[in-house]
């Protein structure tokens, strides 16, 4: 180790920590180490390994600190985060800008060097009187062409207790990283009061891609804290665009066709709008539910999930609906449950079909029913975006090819959002840049709990991508263009919707619905369904869903109900299109031109069938 790393770090490391440093034998590791060191001034530094007895460690650590608290049952513990900081925070998560650079007009981005001073200001001696922990993780399975190390250091046991949970470790990985190759995250959850982070004003999360490191302060929620999870995202969507692969929002699992075929699929849906339901949905097995990278190798689409475990939201989390996840909740073994209710010991959340007590402790403190906040409204027994936080490899149905170090072969893409009025529940584009454009791209959904604001406003979503994206959005979209030139054959595109309404409001499609379209789909990527041909893409035929209700879900399914739900709006179509085209053509600087070209033509289709067929054409009149 260089002597002047070595002189800031002697005294602060035990000797297996600093022996776990030289190993690696990474100059830019010490150099990275050694300067949160100066900065944060810990106590001490403690490095981990692998093994299990350093996750016991962080276990005990978590608890000790009083960062996690034990429940009743063995191996659950609760962590709530500050009543300011339940959710990803859009406006203080910023890119760190070096001169003469630009990322467009979309991106929330501050001078590179006005933001390293601002928040390494609140990083100074951050970590006085506390341990500095120095974590290392894979993202995607380790030794895999998609592998990416990382280093997370942070003054806060939940943080490296939570992704433990959801990453494969990854020190012994690291020992083949060449020089300044890998990711690093730098973390304090600042002073705190009651263990939470008291100084929520100087919360800040700020991502310098000059240098793959991410800083964050003032801050416990995961979605802000765990370096690993959307933070990492961002910093692979600009390595993939270097490199011609892709990092996408999306899950990954299995889905099973006949003669015990499984065909995998990935899918986008934003934050809170079905997408672990998705890869959970029974009879399926899953692969990933939250982040999925792509590339091409021998012609063929493969993806991996990046992490290893669930980082879930638990509201309407029931028995009778996830009976896999519900399992893992309420038996003992490993869960960290975060901004639930607790009373006695035991967990409640909001829509887990069990009554919940009229007092107990949740993210506010002591709670009980009627509780108002300092604004006046009345608080929630739990948070809308409380948390559970597990591994996948719990889950009865975890994907035999979830570590396959190849990733796995991707026959279909999917893309879905919380629309009420205008997608049909399942329908196929003509061709990936069709489906790219026109699905993806086009993505809007009303806003959910997971983020910090206003909720249920319907908000352009490409790719359900747009928070985390790091590259201009032409860019981005060029990329997934591109992506299916180097396969022989591409995914093909599904977009789907859970959340249309009738006339009344009401939900057309019931919550297990979804086991139906997804085996359309895999029937579809095999060619064993046929499919109507409509002006925004294909779309099942009455018969083939009707078996499939009879057959997943032993239920009949009506041609009115087809007909109600398969109906072709075309004025909500075309407002939609002309919403996404203003987008493109006002907001984004570097929209590439087949993006308007596909958005016209699709509205050229629509208005000849609207002249020929009217508002509403049901799919029979296709
Ligand atoms: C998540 C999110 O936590 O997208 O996965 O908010
Ligand atoms: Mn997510």
């Amino acid at each position: 180790m260089d002597p002047k790393h070595a002189a800031v770090l002697k005294g602060k490391l035990d000797a297996e920590s600093l022996a776990r440093l030289e190993a690696l034998g990474n100059a830019s590791l010490h150099a990275f180490v050694a300067d949160a060191v100066e900065l944060c001034r810990p106590e001490t530094v403690k490095v981990l390994g692998d093994g299990e007895a350093d996750l016991k460690y962080i276990r005990r650590r978590a608890i000790d600190s009083g960062e996690e608290t034990a429940l009743a049952l063995e191996g659950h513990t609760v962590h709530f985060d500050g009543y300011k900081d339940q959710g990803r925070d859009k406006e203080v998560t910023r890119y760190l800008l070096p001169k003469n650079e630009s990322l467009g007009p979309n991106l929330n981005c501050i001078d590179r060097q006005a933001g390293l001073d601002e928040v390494r200001g609140f990083l100074a001696g951050a970590m006085q009187g506390r341990e500095m922990v120095v974590a290392f993780f894979c993202l995607g399975p380790c030794d895999s062409p998609f592998s990416l190390s990382c280093v997370q250091i942070t003054d806060s046991a939940y943080v490296v207790h939570s992704e433990h949970l959801l990453y494969r470790t990854g020190y012994e990985q690291f020992k083949r990283v060449k020089g300044n190759e890998f990711f690093r995250f730098l973390h304090s959850a600042g002073a705190l009061k009651d263990h939470v982070s008291a100084e929520p004003d100087k919360k800040r999360i700020y991502i310098d891609i000059a240098e793959d490191t991410v800083y964050s302060v003032n801050t416990q929620y995961g979605g802000n804290s765990m370096g690993l999870k959307k933070l990492a995202l961002r910093l692979a969507i600009r390595k993939a665009d270097r490199a011609g692969w892709l990092a996408e929002h999306m899950f990954v699992m299995g889905v099973h066709g006949p003669r015990k075929r499984v065909t995998y699929f990935t899918g986008a849906f934003p934050s809170a709008c079905g997408k672990t339901s998705t890869a959970m949905i029974a009879g399926e097995t899953i692969v990933g539910d939250d982040i999925a990278y792509f590339r091409a190798i021998g012609g063929e689409a493969r993806s991996v999930n990046v992490e290893a475990g669930i980082f879930g939201i638990i509201q309407d989390v029931k028995g009778s609906d996830d009976p896999v996840i519900w399992r893992v909740l309420t038996h003992a073994g490993e869960v960290i449950f975060s901004n639930i209710l607790v009373k006695d010991g035991r967990p409640y959340w909001l829509g887990m079909g069990v009554e919940i007590p009229k007092e107990g402790v949740n993210f506010s403190g002591k709670w009980h029913i009627g509780k108002i906040d300092t604004q006046g409204n009345e608080i929630p027994s739990a948070h809308r975006n409380a948390r559970y936080t597990i591994s996948l490899r719990k889950l009865a149905n975890v994907d035999p090819k979830f570590d396959d170090p190849q990733g796995v072969p991707v026959g279909g893409v999917i893309y879905g959002g919380r629309d009420s009025d205008t997608w049909v529940p399942v329908q196929q584009s003509f061709d990936w840049a069709h489906g790219v454009i026109t699905m993806g791209a086009s993505l809007e959904s009303e806003t959910t709990a997971a983020t910090l604001g206003q909720e249920g406003v319907r908000a352009f979503n490409l790719m359900s991508n747009l928070d985390f994206l790091a590259i201009p959005l032409g860019k981005y979209i060029n990329n997934n263009l591109k992506f299916a030139e180097g396969l022989k054959q591409a995914p093909l595109v599904f977009a789907v919707n859970y959340f249309q309404r009738g006339k009344d409001g009401k939900y057309l499609t019931g919550m297990r619905d979804k086991a139906v379209w997804i085996k359309w789909m895999e029937l579809r990527v095999h060619g064993e369904a046929e499919a109507i041909q409509g002006p925004a893409g294909w779309i099942p035929l009455y018969d083939d869903l009707k078996k499939l209700f009879k057959k997943v879900l032993a239920r009949p399914y009506t041609r009115e109900q087809y007909v109600e739900q398969f109906t072709l709006r075309i004025p909500e179509n075309l407002a939609k299109l002309s919403r996404i085209r203003r987008i493109y053509e006002q907001d984004v600087s570097d929209t590439p031109p087949v993006v308007l070209e596909t958005l016209v033509a699709q509205r050229e289709r629509l208005q000849m069938l609207r002249a020929a067929k009217g508002d509403y054409v049901s799919p029979l009149d296709l």
